[in-house]
């Protein structure tokens, strides 16, 4: 569990279940979907990413990184979107989306949030969004003064002014993702969920890293049990609204 004290004190008289999330963000994705899974209501705070919502004091006094998506409950703010729908998933436990195996199952959830900075973050970026998200001068001085993280200002450097991610990046990711779905592919046999039968936390996690890529023109051509799993979810409520009202469609964005 990542909670933060934020330097925003607005957010802690907030009650209830409250979102600030991204509708063309995974990390929001899976939050979303948890949500929508469990009938919990919430509030949405929408930040709109391609208007550079989230390089703002106002938001980096919530979440320190300038990322979506942030839960806040009853005035407590949680990042880590891994984090936020394992920390759901236990404060709701009805319906339960955890499995017998919880470590196998948390353990999905960490490689999802590994993978992320070094692999899923620079091919969205370099395939499709760093041209969306390309930043004025003066956003980027903004960034520069509130980004503290060290990782993601290394990450962002890489598309700043006139730099872009290089092919060598998109190898780096591409070879970090093939262990990953070969990983997923070979577990997937015989079975229709990651963890076996029951739908849980580590589907939720995976689905949104499979939406965006799919956006971005990945290839799923040799994994035949991820596009069975694909076609499964899609069936999904939570995916549907979760997912697809908020980005009807990744390649479009
Ligand atoms: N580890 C974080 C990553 C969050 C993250 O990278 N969010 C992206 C959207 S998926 C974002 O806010 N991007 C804006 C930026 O990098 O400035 C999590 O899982 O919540």
């Amino acid at each position: 569990m990542v909670v933060v004290i934020p330097t925003n004190k607005s957010v802690e008289a907030f009650q209830g279940l409250h979102l600030y999330h991204g509708a063309i963000s995974n990390c929001s994705m899976r939050v979303r979907m948890t949500l929508i899974e469990k009938g919990l209501t919430w509030t949405s705070h929408h930040i709109d990413l391609k208007k550079k919502e989230n390089i703002t004091d106002v938001y980096f006094g919530i979440n320190p990184n300038g990322l979506v998506p942030t839960l806040v409950d009853d005035g407590v703010v949680h990042i880590e979107s891994n984090d936020i729908i394992d920390y759901l998933d236990e404060t709701y436990p009805v319906p339960s989306l955890s499995a017998l195996d919880r470590e196998a199952m948390l353990g999905w959830l960490q490689l999802a949030a590994s993978i992320h900075v070094p692999a899923i973050k620079p091919y969205v970026y370099a395939k499709k969004v760093a041209v969306k998200l390309k930043k004025t001068s003066e956003e980027q001085s903004r960034y520069d003064s509130l980004q503290q993280n060290q990782e993601l200002k290394t990450f962002h450097a890489k598309h700043k002014g006139s730099s872009t991610f290089s092919d060598a990046d998109v190898t780096k990711s591409e070879e970090i993702l093939k262990d990953c779905f070969i990983k997923l592919e070979s577990t997937l046999e015989g079975q229709s969920w990651i963890m076996g039968e029951q739908y849980t936390l580590a589907d939720i996690s995976w689905i949104p890293v499979h939406f965006v890529l799919i956006g971005c023109g990945y290839s799923f051509d040799n994994y035949p049990n991820i596009r069975r799993w694909a076609e499964a979810f899609r069936a999904k409520e939570s995916f549907q609204e979760g997912i697809l009202k908020w980005c009807p469609d990744f390649s479009q964005v």
